[in-house]
């Protein structure tokens, strides 16, 4: 039976069509509406698809970038390498010196010895670095505390040289006032540095005062001295809070100033008389001072170390000698000064000292302290070059 004659009798034959063709509609709004649901099943199926593969694109990079800083803590300059290949750092200096500054657990050692490096890319990231750094209005304890804390100073004196210097450089630049020359705050920040050590550093034993602190910074300011107010505060902020040094393993920069400091009675042979004489050592600063006694403020003598090396050698009746001698020109006098019995200060007579310990392991331990004092004199250097600078140039008004 046909919807036609399921309609009732009792209708028109124009009223049964109207019927027939209001069911046709309906039938073909069904059928519409199935392929619709079709079509959106599909279009449905491929948004899913499409999702899941842009979540799998996430989860790769995600992978990708966990490795990549896996890749840099291990090897820096790998590891960025890895990432500009992967495309998720560019290969330029503000997106990696961004990288390197806000990233959570990158290796504060690799992050500075990727700053460290001479390359043009990374001398532009260790300048876009230190400029993410904003020390206005801040004073230049506060500077370096925030400066140090964000990667680990690497052991090398050149590197050192260019990062303090880009600190020094940024410094200067926020806080355009408080010093004459960009070499100025380079001094002082080391003078700062070597502090911290020397007031937190449990070997050092003489403590730096505040009126030695001040003394030693006199005439850096372009051969004017700093204000006493600031070095005093300066000086109070150190001794109040040393500062925090990430990761310290013990090949920080503060152990590379004072590392090692060693001290001990030792018996050393005279320059023009050969008489042996018991003098108390200390090693420090690369230079080695002798005393009378353990206890005396001024020492005996003293012995910079620079341009001098040091070996074991022979000698008659004493058993466990070394000697420091110059490799450049022996024969001739070495640079130091001693002490005369009436108090004068001269210039010292030695060709070489001997100096005899009371072992073997003794003289060879003097020996390895004395060699690795000699090895870190760059950082000297590189103050003492430019506070000679500073303080040859006249004061500005
Ligand atoms: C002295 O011998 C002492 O050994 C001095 O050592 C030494 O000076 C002198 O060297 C030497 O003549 P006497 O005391 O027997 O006279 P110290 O200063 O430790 O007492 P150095 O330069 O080693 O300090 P000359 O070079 O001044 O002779």
């Amino acid at each position: 039976m046909t919807d036609c004659q399921m309609v009732s009798p009792d209708f028109t034959a124009e009223e049964k069509l109207e019927v027939q063709t209001m069911k046709t509609y309906k039938e073909d709004l069904l059928e519409d509406i199935q392929k619709l649901k079709t079509e959106i099943d599909i279009v449905m199926a491929e948004i899913l698809s499409f999702q899941v593969a842009e979540d799998n694109k996430t989860v790769e990079k995600t992978k990708k970038y966990s490795t990549g800083k896996k890749k840099f803590n291990m090897d820096p300059k790998k590891g960025i390498g890895y990432l500009v290949e992967n495309k998720l750092v560019e290969e330029k200096a503000q997106p990696i010196a961004e990288f390197l500054y806000k990233e959570e657990g990158l290796n504060k050692t690799a992050i500075g010895e990727f700053l460290g490096e001479r390359e043009a890319l990374h001398l532009q990231t260790l300048k876009a670095f230190v400029e993410l750094h904003e020390f206005s209005d801040l004073n230049l304890v506060q500077a370096l505390r925030q400066f140090l804390w964000s990667f680990r100073l690497p052991g090398e004196a050149q590197k050192i040289d260019r990062m303090m210097e880009a600190f020094a450089a940024r410094y200067c630049n926020c806080n355009p006032h408080v010093f004459q020359s960009t070499d100025t705050c380079y001094i002082l920040s080391f003078a700062i540095i070597m502090l911290n050590t020397s007031l937190h550093n449990p070997n050092v034993k003489a403590k730096t005062s505040v009126e030695h602190f001040i003394s030693m910074n006199r005439g850096i300011n372009n051969g004017g001295d700093l204000p006493n107010e600031l070095l005093t505060q300066l000086y109070a902020s150190i001794r109040n809070e040393p500062f925090k040094i990430p990761e310290d393993d013990g090949n920080d920069l503060t152990h590379t100033f004072f590392n090692p400091d060693r001290e001990g009675w030792l018996l050393k042979l005279g320059g023009r008389v050969k008489t042996w004489k018991r003098r108390w050592f200390i090693l420090t600063d690369n230079c080695l001072y002798y005393f009378e006694f353990t206890t005396d403020k001024e020492p005996r003598g003293i012995i910079p170390l620079e341009n001098l090396s040091v070996r074991e050698v022979p000698c008659p009746r004493k058993p466990f000698c070394l000697e420091l001698y110059n490799p450049k020109s022996q024969g001739q006098r070495i640079k130091a000064c001693k002490t005369e019995t009436d108090g004068r200060v001269v210039e010292g007579n030695h060709q070489s000292y001997t100096i005899c310990a009371s072992s073997a392991v003794e003289r060879d331990s003097w020996i390895d302290a004395i060699r690795a004092s000699i090895t870190k004199d760059p950082f000297y250097d590189l103050v003492s070059v430019r506070k000679k600078k500073v303080i040859n140039q006249t004061p500005k008004d």
